[in-house]
């Protein structure tokens, strides 16, 4: 088994519910077990600035999944969730799942990169993860709590 972090997000619909079905749907993939998931924020959009704000989470899970069957499967709970994809990048979506890290993988193809290419570069991607892997640490760029405290939070609520 590979213990790995999948980043959560949704800002169309009931984001709130969305992401918490989301976590149900990892518990629920072959071979794959959550074993934790952070608090739930609510975020201001990045990247494209005219869209609702965001629920974003962190969830923790093992997996007997290759990168790439995860992936697979990630998209598939995306596609039941009503997810389109209308070419807009960094638009709104009512699922978003981001494989962020997989224990020992480092990789990059057309379709995955891993780690996550963008993550230290996000508040919404680093507040959740810092709840469940303060030293986890990215290659060359340092553990996620050093990398968190350098970040920019403004805006970005815990919900109770
Ligand atoms: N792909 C490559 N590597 C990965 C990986 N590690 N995990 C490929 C998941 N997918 C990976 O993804 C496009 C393709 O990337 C996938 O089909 C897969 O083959 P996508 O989800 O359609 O692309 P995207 O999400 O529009 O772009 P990107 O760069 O992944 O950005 P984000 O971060 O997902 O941007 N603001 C707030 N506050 N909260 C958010 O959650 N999300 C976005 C979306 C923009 N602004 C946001 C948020
Ligand atoms: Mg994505």
């Amino acid at each position: 088994m590979t213990l790995a972090y999948i980043a959560l997000g949704s800002n169309l619909g009931d984001a709130q519910a969305q992401v918490l079905g989301a976590f149900a749907a990892l518990d629920a993939l072959p071979q794959t077990r959550l074993l934790a998931r952070s608090p739930l924020y609510l975020t201001p959009p990045w990247g494209v600035l005219e869209q609702p704000p965001f629920i974003n989470a962190v969830a923790q899970i093992d997996t007997a999944l290759t990168p790439h069957e995860l992936l697979d499967a990630l998209l598939k709970v995306e596609r039941a969730a009503g997810r389109v994809r209308d070419g807009e990048r960094w638009g709104p979506r009512t699922l978003d799942l981001d494989v962020l890290h997989m224990d020992g993988v480092a990789l990059s193809d057309d379709r995955l990169t891993l780690p996550h290419p963008r993550m230290a570069e996000r508040a919404f991607v680093l507040l959740p993860l810092n709840d469940l892997a303060p030293a986890l640490a990215l290659p060359g760029q340092g553990k996620v709590a050093d990398l968190l405290a350098a970040m920019d939070t403004t805006g970005c609520e815990r919900l109770p």
